[in-house]
């Protein structure tokens, strides 16, 4: 009796050696280079979030103060920080940047190196800081901040020497050394010419490479905070999209060479817009753009607050392209959002809502044209699982292929989510949805690049089964998510 269950188990033993044995180890991809640093990981995962332009700007009806606006112009009457914060949140905005100092260089706080600040203004009789009231209401209401302080300033004097840059690396160190976590440090690009300049009222031209010192200040800024992600033109974290419409190129590389860039090349914009599939850094595109015509609020703009749905398309053409969305919402002079952009808001949060209700991918049987050594590790079931950490990928060389996904029953469509694993860098540079009718495939929508998240929208169709056929890729894809509305 002992001797056969003693055989018994040689043999399973046996079995189980060959069968290790026979099955080799399948390796992950390769990453295509450049991928996302863990900072800019977690940018991306942010998504959309509201950036605020307030300043005496607000109270005078400019969009750039010249400089020499009087102080005691700033006066918000009923001002609720708490309001922004709560209407963002509800909004589904996960952050808020806030001008701390535009270009007129009136500072929202008391700043120990001016006087052109808040600490002069009837605002909490000179005793209110803006930053640190607006700051404190962000972390009550789990949104992050963010801070812009404009480099170009029309009140300084001493603005185009080298004092200036003095002034402005004290005014960071103040403002790290008192808000830290900051998310994201917005360089303003713009340097107009003209302002006060201390009374000078003069023109003055800066070489924007040169005269700030870029690197210092940034080493500086991440000595106090290590994880800020740092928005320019064109990086080093994150770029500008090229435009202020609310909207980067359908093909959107997060990849570019930002040394050409600086090189006053023209075309610029168009390269912001798109990337470059052969860039040498990552440094994905932020869309920056205003609910309202103006970056401050103006009540003769009242009538021209974007509608949900206007909304609803610049989510679609920046998030929607795996970039992400600054909205901008500026505070009127009583110091609260104005009625008219909560509504508009709180609809368009109504609209993703209600459009993205159901995924009806989730857990649902899909199968691939191909799988990465055949193994359960990268099978197409990855793509529906809801675990952003697991993808489907194909071998080495396999730069094609398709993922059939089969939603159990007939249902109506409307949107497609893909979501390339960008750990591993961007790889995608054209696919299609595909549905099935009467046994036949038909193309329903294309796009070119995927990266973190591309959502394509489609002309409400009904389908049991829907495949995402990837037609190019810069290697194998590695997919690590599919969503069907
Ligand atoms: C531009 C500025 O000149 C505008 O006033 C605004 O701040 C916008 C976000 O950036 O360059």
């Amino acid at each position: 009796m002992n001797r056969s269950i003693s055989l018994v188990s040689l043999v399973f033993l046996n079995v189980l050696l060959v069968f290790t044995a026979c099955k080799k180890e399948v390796t992950p991809p390769q990453p295509v280079l450049p991928v996302p640093t863990d900072r800019q990981l977690a940018w991306h995962e942010m998504e959309q979030y509201a950036f605020v332009h307030f300043t005496t700007n607000t109270f005078t009806d400019k969009e750039w103060g010249f400089g020499d606006e009087s102080e005691s112009v700033f006066n918000p009457t009923a001002m609720d920080v708490t309001q922004w914060t709560k209407t963002f949140k509800a909004a589904g905005l996960n952050g808020l940047v806030l001008t701390c100092k535009h270009h007129d260089g009136f500072c929202l706080w008391p700043s120990q190196y001016t006087e052109h600040s808040v600490k002069n203004s009837p605002y909490k009789g000179g005793k209110g800081n803006v930053v640190d009231e607006v700051e404190k209401a962000c972390r009550a209401e789990g949104l992050k901040f963010g801070v812009y302080l404009s480099p170009w300033d029309r009140n300084r004097a001493d603005y185009g020497s080298p004092s200036y840059v003095e002034y402005y690396r004290n005014q960071l160190k103040e403002l790290f050394a008192a808000h830290t976590p900051v998310f994201e440090m917005w360089f303003d690009g713009a340097n107009g010419g003209d302002g006060y300049y201390g009374g000078a009222n003069e023109k003055r031209k800066i070489d924007g490479k040169t005269y700030y010192d870029w690197p210092t200040t940034l080493n500086l800024i991440r000595g106090m905070e290590p994880n800020v992600i740092f928005f320019s033109d064109a990086g080093p974290d994150i770029r500008w999209c090229g435009n202020e419409s609310g909207y980067v190129n359908e093909t959107n590389w997060n990849t570019i060479t930002a040394d050409t860039l600086y090189a006053g090349k023209s075309g610029i914009q168009e390269i912001l817009n798109t990337g470059s599939e052969t860039g040498t850094s990552w440094i994905p595109a932020e869309v920056d753009v205003s609910i309202r015509p103006g970056w401050f609020y103006h009540a003769k703009e009242d009538s021209l607050v974007k509608t949900p749905e206007k909304l609803f398309d610049i989510y679609l053409s920046s998030v929607g392209r795996g970039a992400n969305l600054i909205l901008n919402i500026p505070p009127d002079r009583r110091g609260l959002i104005n009625e008219i952009d909560v509504a508009s808001l709180l609809e368009w949060k109504k609209l993703i809502d209600e459009r993205f209700k159901t995924n009806l991918a989730i857990n649902k049987t899909a199968k691939a044209s191909a799988i990465r050594g055949d193994s359960p590790v990268y099978e197409a079931s990855m793509v529906t699982d809801g675990n952003k950490e697991t993808y489907w990928a194909t071998n080495d060389q396999e730069t094609a292929g398709n993922l059939e996904i089969d939603l159990g029953e007939s249902k109506t469509i409307s949107y497609v989510l893909v979501q390339e694993y960008i750990k591993l860098g961007q790889r995608v540079k054209s696919f299609s949805v595909e549905i099935e009718k009467d046994g036949a495939w038909q193309e329903v929508a294309s796009g070119t690049t995927i990266g973190y998240k591309r959502i394509l929208r489609i002309n409400p169709v009904d389908a049991q089964k829907v495949r995402v056929v990837i037609k190019d890729s810069k290697a194998c894809p590695v997919i690590s998510n599919v969503e069907i509305y």
